[in-house]
């Protein structure tokens, strides 16, 4: 039974189709630097947002309208429909990868057994379905955060039960993710953060959260899980404080813990700049440290401060991460995560595919003039010239360490003042970078 039946696969039509349903510019066999587009890309469809997100927000409820939710009240029977759904819908948009929470594929029980019973269930549908249609699983994760239980927390609550069903439900997600091949398994630390310093042992919470990671290592050990782990930084929401708030923040505490060899990140736009950073800036942060391994894909609105996951469609962004991560060579295990839910108002079917195919598209046409400015070297020839007196003479030296303090005393006292500075150029590169976009 098909319930996208007229709908036919999406395909790529070019610039000027007028088309609604159709990649303007994606173009998933096309070659760019040596690659396919899709290869580039690796969209990945996530579960939670768009077969579980129903247009609830703090102020009403939901308004999204599914014809399989409707004919289907049991949430066991719901769980199984919605997978043959969600495969036909990423069939017919070439989403060649998915993500999932345990909590999204299928309902919770009473007790732990009886929710990992279901997943049991649904996870067999899944495997079928995967065998048929060739999509994998980019990551899976566990859902730590939405149950009341996680109300303080999961790894970091000050409840050891907490901690101990955590464990629990990761360890069954791991396994999950195993027996279905996924190339990862990411934590988000949903609630692993605190409201007030008044009742929190922050050393304590933070030592309890690295412990969990190591028995995720070791468990995967164990059972021989290969995928790659990840950690996605988030600064703020649900909680005042995240413990993973940036990048930085996150690769610092991966080294204090002896973490780092097991971890990369999985950044996300939206949470990038909530964090107050661009997405450029934390994809930078990761690569420069060999740490970049996935990406949640959406944007945030800037006159709001919080996570509003919208689809991306801001060109300029998604042009500025491509170009950081062809500059780092590309995803191996990772990929781009549509961490994206639709407006509240957009609430039909159709909309599902028409805000997919305006992410995929804004983010091929960020990958299409990400490579042109790569081929033609534009930044990186400014960035040889601008730092180019490291490249000789006292700069060499310095890199080198071949001078300390007395050294550069004596060659300053020599020199008397600084010849004198170039310009930075931003708004030439800027203007440069509007040429690149406009042709
Ligand atoms: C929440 C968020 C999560 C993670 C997976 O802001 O981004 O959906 O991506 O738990
Ligand atoms: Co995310």
């Amino acid at each position: 039974m098909s319930y996208f039946e007229k709908i036919n696969k999406v395909k790529y039509e070019g610039s000027k189709s007028t088309n609604p349903m159709s990649f303007k510019y994606y173009n998933p066999d096309e070659i760019i630097l040596g690659k396919s587009m899709k290869e580039h890309l690796k969209f990945s469809m996530a579960y939670w947002h768009t077969f579980t997100f129903m247009g609830v927000d703090p102020f009403g409820k939901e308004t999204m309208e599914r014809q399989w939710d409707i004919d289907n009240k049991d949430p066991m029977e719901r769980a199984k429909v919605r997978v043959k759904v969600a495969f036909e819908f990423m069939e017919k948009l070439g989403l060649e990868y998915f993500c999932f929470h345990d909590a999204d594929i299928a309902p919770q029980g009473e007790t732990l057994k009886e929710s990992n019973d279901n997943l049991d269930v649904i996870v067999d549908l899944i495997e079928k379905e995967m065998k048929r249609t060739g999509i994998k699983l980019l990551w899976g994760t566990a859902n730590l955060f939405s149950h009341k239980r996680f109300m303080h927390g999961a790894s970091t609550s000050p409840n050891a039960d907490v901690f101990a069903y955590a464990a629990a439900q990761v360890k069954k997600a791991m396994e999950i993710t195993k027996r279905l091949d996924g190339a990862g398994y990411t934590f988000w630390g949903g609630r692993e953060g605190y409201e007030t310093l008044l009742n929190t042992d922050m050393k304590l919470e933070q030592d309890n959260f690295a412990r969990l990671l190591h028995m995720a290592v070791d468990y995967a050990k164990e059972i021989g899980f290969t995928g790659q782990f990840y950690i996605e930084p988030k600064p703020k929401e649900p909680t005042k404080h995240q413990y993973d708030f940036d990048s930085a923040t996150v690769i610092a505490f991966l080294r204090k813990y002896n973490l780092v060899d097991y971890f990369k990140l999985n950044i996300e736009t939206n949470h990038a700049t909530l964090s107050g950073h661009t997405m450029q800036h934390e994809l930078r942060v990761a690569f420069d440290q060999g740490l970049l391994g996935s990406v949640d894909a959406n944007q945030g609105d800037l006159l709001l401060g919080w996570d509003t996951d919208q689809f991306p469609t801001n060109l300029y962004d998604t042009i500025l991460s491509m170009y950081e991560i062809i500059r780092g060579g590309g995803f191996t295990t990772g990929g781009l995560n549509f961490d994206s839910k639709l407006r509240r108002g957009s609430y039909k079917e159709d909309d599902l595919f028409l805000a997919h195919i305006a992410g995929m598209d804004t983010y091929a046409a960020g990958l299409r003039i990400a490579a042109k400015l790569w081929e033609d070297k534009v930044l990186e020839k400014n960035l040889e010239q601008r730092y180019q007196s490291y490249k000789d003479g006292i700069g060499n030296d310095i890199v080198h360490r071949k001078v300390g303090f007395k050294e550069l005393e004596t060659y300053i006292l020599n020199k008397k003042e600084i010849d004198q500075n170039d310009s930075g150029r931003q708004e030439y590169l800027e203007t440069i970078i509007n040429q690149y976009i406009l042709g």
